[in-house]
């Protein structure tokens, strides 16, 4: 099963086994059935709902860290994601520990900077949060600005908040596959909570969900 699409007309949503790449397909003409990944790139008009499916609604994690919360800023923080119109999923104040560290940022375990990292991390809680919303991933990086404070433009949140690569306040998934890895380091699925938001109609059109 796994890699299936499933659509239903009247319900107007195609779901996969994958969740993050839950959508709705709003012009989709058939009731429901079943389509695998490798036919669906046969039928052409099937096609276009692959693409949206793949640009539609993706949930990613981000992190509001140690020093956001030294300084008071976590609901300023969360405020910024909320008002952009994403939706909260996920949410929970934990300590993260060195094993936790190690997975989360295995990319980075084995590079020079990473023990002052680690140590950072592991430094004070941090609120762990999955955003849900069309292309929230990249939506999430756009909204944090570069590494370095110092060199994030005005108006992201690094570049309003921080003047430091290390201490640069959030955390976000930096793809979507990785946002599928860490949310399930941080989350148990039965701690994501699926919901819809009467606002929901108003965030964007239905051609973008
Ligand atoms: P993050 O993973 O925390 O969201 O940050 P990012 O994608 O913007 O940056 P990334 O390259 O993934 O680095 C992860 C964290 O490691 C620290 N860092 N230090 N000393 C250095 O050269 C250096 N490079 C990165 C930063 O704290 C960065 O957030
Ligand atoms: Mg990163």
């Amino acid at each position: 099963m796994k890699g299936e699409f499933h659509f239903n007309l009247k319900r107007r949503v195609a779901s996969v086994k994958d969740s993050s790449l839950l959508t709705k397909i709003p012009h989709f003409k058939a009731d429901t059935f079943i389509v695998s990944r490798s036919k669906i790139r046969l039928l052409p008009s099937l096609q276009t709902i692959e693409k949206e499916i793949h640009m539609a609604l993706e949930r990613t994690l981000i992190l509001i860290k140690p020093d956001a919360m030294q300084r008071r800023l976590a609901g300023s923080l969360l405020s910024r994601f909320e008002n952009k119109g994403l939706k909260i999923i996920g949410l929970k104040l934990l300590q993260v520990t060195k094993e936790l560290s190690a997975e989360h940022y295995a990319e980075h375990v084995t590079k020079p900077f990473y023990p002052l990292l680690e140590e950072f991390i592991t430094s004070g809680p941090v609120v762990a949060i999955v955003a849900e919303g069309p292309e929230a991933v990249s939506t999430v990086r756009l909204m944090m600005g570069s590494t370095n404070g110092r060199e994030s433009a005005p108006g992201t949140i690094r570049g309003d908040y921080g003047v430091s690569r290390q201490m640069n306040l959030v955390h976000g998934s930096d793809g979507p596959e990785a946002a599928v890895r860490e949310i399930k380091i941080y989350f148990k699925p039965e701690e994501l909570v699926d919901y819809a938001t009467s606002l929901g109609e108003w965030v964007c059109a239905d051609d973008e969900k």
